[in-house]
């Protein structure tokens, strides 16, 4: 009787944990990451593709002076620097192909640096 109760027990505080980790670790729920690198006056790649609902993490890795992305449908402005990468998370919550920019003047060609995002159902 006593086996009975103890090995049910003893199977959930086993798996308990694995659960747990896989959670933090990339698992179901982590963000979506896009790496881009942004140089005058393109952004590589000049699009991607994410899915509505589920967050996103744009890294942004300026290689030649500072630029930036802005997506103004979803209020994302992420402003970069030269030689580093930013990041910034949100959540896309309409679908649909949206034109990003570059954020911040970079040069003659700045008006042209955009990208496309395409959001799916
Ligand atoms: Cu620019």
């Amino acid at each position: 009787m006593k086996l009975r109760i103890l090995v049910p027990t003893l199977v959930l505080a086993l798996a308990a944990p694995t659960v747990v980790a896989a959670r933090y670790a990339g698992g179901a729920g982590a963000p979506q990451r896009v790496t881009i690198d942004a140089k005058r006056f393109v952004f590589i790649p000049s699009e991607f593709t994410v899915k509505k609902g589920e967050p996103v993490t744009l890294v942004l890795t300026d290689e030649d002076v500072a630029h930036g992305i802005k997506f103004a449908e979803f209020n994302v402005n992420l402003k970069g620097a030269k030689g580093q990468t930013k990041e910034i998370t949100f959540t896309p919550a309409v679908a649909g192909d949206f034109v990003g920019q570059c954020s911040n003047f970079c040069g003659k060609g700045h008006g042209d640096m955009k990208l496309t995002m395409h959001v799916t159902e």
